[in-house]
């Protein structure tokens, strides 16, 4: 059993498919262990894809992921990295497979859907981040 991260991108929220991106992880048997809705501000968003700082693309990236709400989720179950990878598939929607939440509901490279953690160090700064616990308080 391992965990990951999940964020929902502003597309997502704004096209109204939380309840369907959710219920794939769901479905495929992923325990939901926190979820939150969340304004990214512009110093979390830069924190949050600091590995990507130098690309010509950041820029929007920053300006996209900080145009709506998003809604981050940690999720529990077997192989929860690479189980999700590839349930979202790769980064061009255009590009991704029939079956992924990207080749299904995505319609572009920056717009596509959804963020998910590479491996387990980047689940946990990722979300660290966005100050979502792994566990809830008493
Ligand atoms: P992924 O989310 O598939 O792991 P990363 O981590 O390489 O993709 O990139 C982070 C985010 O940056 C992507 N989800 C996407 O929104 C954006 N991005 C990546 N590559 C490009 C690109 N070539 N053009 C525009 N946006 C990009």
């Amino acid at each position: 059993m391992d965990r990951t991260l999940i964020v929902i991108k502003p597309d997502g929220v704004r096209r109204n498919l939380i309840g369907r991106i959710v219920e794939r992880f769901e479905d495929r048997g992923f325990r939901i262990v926190n979820l939150r809705m969340l304004d990214m501000r512009r110093e979390t968003a830069e924190e949050f894809y600091s590995p990507h700082k130098d690309k010509a693309f950041y820029p929007d990236l920053i300006e996209f992921i900080t145009s709506g709400p998003v809604v981050a989720i940690i999720v529990e179950g077997t192989s929860a990295v690479q189980v999700i990878r590839r349930m979202i598939g790769p980064t061009n929607s255009l590009e991704a497979p029939g079956g992924t939440v990207r080749g299904d509901l995505g319609l572009a490279t920056t717009e596509n859907v959804v963020h998910a953690s590479d491996s387990i160090e980047s689940f946990e700064r990722e979300a660290k981040i966005l100050s979502l616990t792994e566990e809830l308080p008493l």
